[in-house]
């Protein structure tokens, strides 16, 4: 397998899950500027959507979406561990947190990625995401260690990418103190670790 990434982006959450399960793979940065990979590829003629995460399978076939991408390996190569099976009311519960986190949060944060944001669409782009943060720290003010509950799962490692873009995005997780545990919680993981060194990154706070 081969994982498409960029230091730091979504698709390190699919490189934890990699790693988390043992699963040997190849990385492959790709320059979402230019769309060029590590290599000189043409990444768009690969993934015509043009963003990471992408994973190409051995036998060629190339996985697009992250939230697809993880529930694929954890089911494939450990069933019923990184993510319940399918069918149970736990497997809908782990569902609703990677949709969540995707659609809700994750796009939260799309638009402070503009350098040139104007000051009003970044207040209200933060009000937005405080708002998002707020449900994920419900979720975990019952003192879980996960969003599942005792186990960690493929939708951890998603929330734990998304909490990493908070600092350099200049927003305080003390507001949320569960989230901000959990993000050490996740960060201390020695799969987490070696993603993060993997990709040039420094370990999260
Ligand atoms: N819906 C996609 C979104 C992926 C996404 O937003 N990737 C970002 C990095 S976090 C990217 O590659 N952006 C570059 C671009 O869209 O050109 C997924 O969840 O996999």
């Amino acid at each position: 397998m081969k994982l498409y990434y960029s230091p730091g982006a979504c698709s390190l959450s699919p490189h934890i899950v990699l790693r988390e399960l043992g699963l040997p793979a190849t990385l492959e940065a790709v320059d979402l500027k230019t769309k060029r990979t590590d290599s000189g590829a043409d990444f768009a003629a690969l993934n015509p959507k043009g963003y990471v995460p992408a994973l190409q399978l051995d036998d060629g076939e190339v996985l697009t979406e992250g939230v697809a991408i993880v529930q694929y390996l954890a089911d494939r190569h450990a069933p019923g561990t990184l993510a319940p099976a399918a069918g149970t009311v736990e497997r809908a519960r782990l569902a609703a947190h990677l949709n969540f986190i995707s659609a809700e949060l994750h796009k939260a944060f799309g638009p402070l990625f503009n350098p040139a944001l104007a000051p009003e669409a970044r207040q209200a782009a933060l009000a937005t995401i405080g708002r998002k943060l707020d449900v994920m720290e419900q979720t975990l003010a019952d003192g879980r260690p996960y969003l599942l509950g005792p186990g960690f799962s493929v939708a951890d490692a998603y929330l734990f990418v998304i909490l990493t873009w908070a600092d350099p995005m200049g927003i305080d997780l003390a507001r949320w103190p569960h989230l901000q545990q959990f993000r050490q919680r996740v960060a201390s993981r020695p799969a987490v670790q070696s993603a993060m060194a993997a990709e040039g990154l420094q370990q999260a706070a």
